[in-house]
C-alpha cells in the first residue's frame, strides 16, 4: 500500500515565514518547514498497482495557472480533541476549480468520492492538550498574517511515509497548469 495526497508546494520564502509564525503554544506539534504545503485532495492508502491510473488521471487534468494568497490563521476543532492550527487561503475560485478537476479525475480512475467539503488550509501545527487560551491568543496575534501572491503553475502528487521524526512527504510527480 502507498499513502498519497495531491498538494501545492509552497515557495521556500513562504514556508520560512509560515515556520516563523510558530512558538508560544504549549502542546503544539509544529509542521516541519519542508513539509508545509496546501492539500488539493487527500487520497490516503491505495494499492501500489493503482499508481499508474492515478498518475494518468492527474495527467489528464487541464486547469489554468493561478495566484494564491495566504491569509490569516485559525483552527479546526475545539476542546481537548485533536485540533489543527492552520494558515488560511484567501477566497480562490481557481483553487476550488482545480480541486474539482482533480476530484473528478480521481473518481474516474476508480477512487471513492471525497464526501467532505474542500476547505483549503496549510496545517501549521497539531494541538494536543494545548490550552485554548494560548491557542486563541496565537490566532489573534497572527490575524494579519498574509503571504503572496504565490504563482501556482503546477500541482504535485506526494507520497507520505512515516519517518522517525514524523511524516516524510516525497513528491512523486508534478502536473503543469496551463
Ligand atoms: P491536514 O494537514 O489538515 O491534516 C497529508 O496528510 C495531507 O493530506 C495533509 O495536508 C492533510 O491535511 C491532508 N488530509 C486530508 N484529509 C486527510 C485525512 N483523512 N488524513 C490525513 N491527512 C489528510
Amino acid at each position: 500500500m502507498i499513502r498519497l495526497f495531491v498538494a501545492l508546494e509552497l515557495p521556500e520564502a513562504v514556508r520560512e515565514r509560515l515556520a516563523g509564525l510558530g512558538g508560544g503554544v504549549p502542546g503544539a506539534r509544529w509542521t516541519e518547514p519542508e513539509n508545509l504545503h496546501l492539500t488539493v485532495r487527500f487520497i490516503g492508502e491505495v494499492e501500489n498497482g493503482l499508481l499508474p491510473d492515478i498518475d494518468a488521471a492527474l495527467g489528464s487534468v487541464s486547469a489554468p495557472a493561478f495566484d494564491l494568497v495566504l491569509d490569516g490563521v485559525g483552527q479546526f476543532g475545539s476542546g481537548s480533541r485533536s485540533r489543527v492550527l492552520w494558515a488560511g487561503v484567501e477566497r480562490n475560485d481557481a483553487l476550488v476549480h482545480l480541486n474539482q478537476k482533480v476530484e473528478s479525475a480521481l473518481v474516474r480512475a476508480g477512487l471513492p468520492r471525497e464526501e467532505r467539503r474542500y476547505s483549503p488550509h496549510v496545517t501549521l501545527a497539531r494541538l494536543r492538550d494545548a490550552p485554548q487560551e494560548r491557542v486563541g491568543r496565537f490566532i489573534q496575534d497572527r490575524g494579519l498574517f498574509r503571504a503572496g501572491p504565490i504563482r501556482v503553475e503546477h500541482f504535485t502528487l506526494f507520497e507520505s511515509r512515516p519517518g522517525s521524526g514524523g511524516p516524510v512527504y516525497d513528491p512523486l510527480r508534478e502536473y503543469p497548469l496551463g
